[in-house]
This record gives structure tokens, sequence and C-alpha cells, in this order.
């Protein structure tokens, strides 16, 4: 088996004015599709994982050693983060229920945590991701890794430990450099326009 490219399940155009059209085509179909070339090079030559789901590959990222896992590192982390990165955006959903309840808990309020989330990818210095990741105790967190690393690969790889990712942003500057050019703060800032929190929601309930 090979990975991929998913299809959206909304057109380039759908997040405008927050993420535009070209934006959104072009991170999807070059810099998504060459992580998934990248990884599907890689996963030729090991037979143990070339049927391994992308999930189950990055959990056990650790047990593979070599130029095999850093290329793993950084393309098969790079095909599950966009994978996720998709599903978490959708204009006019909202932030309610047994998701606001858990979020509330675990942060104050809905304010501080997204002044939380702010300010962790405010902060961040070069490409990565913020995360809203759950433990196994069932406690929300908000961390950041570098690059492709995903808080599925766990702490040896991606420093963090081992969590459940239910809400990403990719802050790599291919995500927002064409509308927003420097103005990282206004793109962070405009992502709650386009959370899908239906998907957050969803996933919060996963097992792990
Ligand atoms: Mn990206």
């Amino acid at each position: 088996m090979t990975f991929t490219l998913p299809t959206l399940s909304y057109p380039y155009n759908a997040l405008e004015p927050f993420i535009d059209e070209e934006t959104m085509k072009i991170h999807h179909t070059k810099h998504h599709q060459t992580y998934i070339n990248n990884a599907n090079s890689v996963l030729k030559n090991l037979e143990q994982y070339n049927k391994t789901s992308i999930e189950k590959l990055i959990k056990e990222l650790k047990n593979i050693t070599g130029q095999s896992q850093t290329t793993l590192r950084n393309n098969a982390g790079g095909h599950i983060n966009h994978t996720l990165f998709w599903k978490m955006l959708k204009k006019n959903t909202t932030l309610e229920g047994q998701l606001k309840n858990v979020i509330e808990y675990n942060f104050n309020s809905i304010h501080a945590f997204k002044e939380q989330f702010e300010k962790c990818a405010i902060n961040k210095f070069g490409s990565g991701w913020i995360w809203l990741v759950k433990k196994h105790d069932n406690t929300l967190h908000i961390i950041s890794t570098s690059n492709q690393d995903n808080p599925l690969m766990g702490k040896e790889i991606s420093g963090e430990d081992y969590s459940y990712p239910i809400l990403c942003l990719d802050i790599w500057e291919h995500a927002y450099y064409l509308k927003y050019r420097n103005n990282k703060i206004n793109y962070i800032q405009s992502f709650w326009n386009i959370v899908n929190w239906e998907e957050v929601s969803r996933r919060l309930n996963d097992s792990f």
C-alpha cells in the first residue's frame, strides 16, 4: 500500500477570506502531495510497513532506524498532519456541548484557552504545528511541535509526551504567507473563524 492524497470535502475557496483559494490549492496539491511522494518512496523498501495505516506508522516510527526514520518523520509526519488539518477546517461551526465544557474545565474559560493557543503559536520559532491534545488521563493540553512532528510520535521523537491530537494548526509559512505575508498573528487569530468544532468534538471521544 502506498499513501494517496485525500480529497478535500470542500472546494479550495471554501475558507475565504480566512484562507485564500490559491494557498489552499498549492498547500494541498503541491506541499501535501510532496510529503506523500517522499513517504511512499521510503515505504517501497520497508516491506513490513508498507501495509500499515498512517496512524500506526507514526506510532511505530521510533522502531524504524536510520535515514528511513528521518525521511518518514518528515514526510509521513507531513502526510498525517495535513490530513488532520484539512478536516479541522470548516466555516460556521459552533464550540458547544461537551467539548465546550471540557475546554472550560481544563483552561478555565474559552477565552483563556484561545489566548494560550495563540500565545503558543506566536512564540513558536520556525516551522511547526500547534496542537490541542488529549493525554491518557483525559486532560487537554496545548503544545507545539517542530517541522512535521506529531504528538503520536511520542517523546523520543517529537520531544512531547505521547498524546492524541484533537485540534491542530499549521504554522509553516507556506500555510499563510501568500495572504498574510509577515503577519503571522493575523493568520493565527483568523483561525478561530474556520475551526471545525464538529470534528474536534468527534475526536475528543476517540480512544488512542
Ligand atoms: Mn503545511
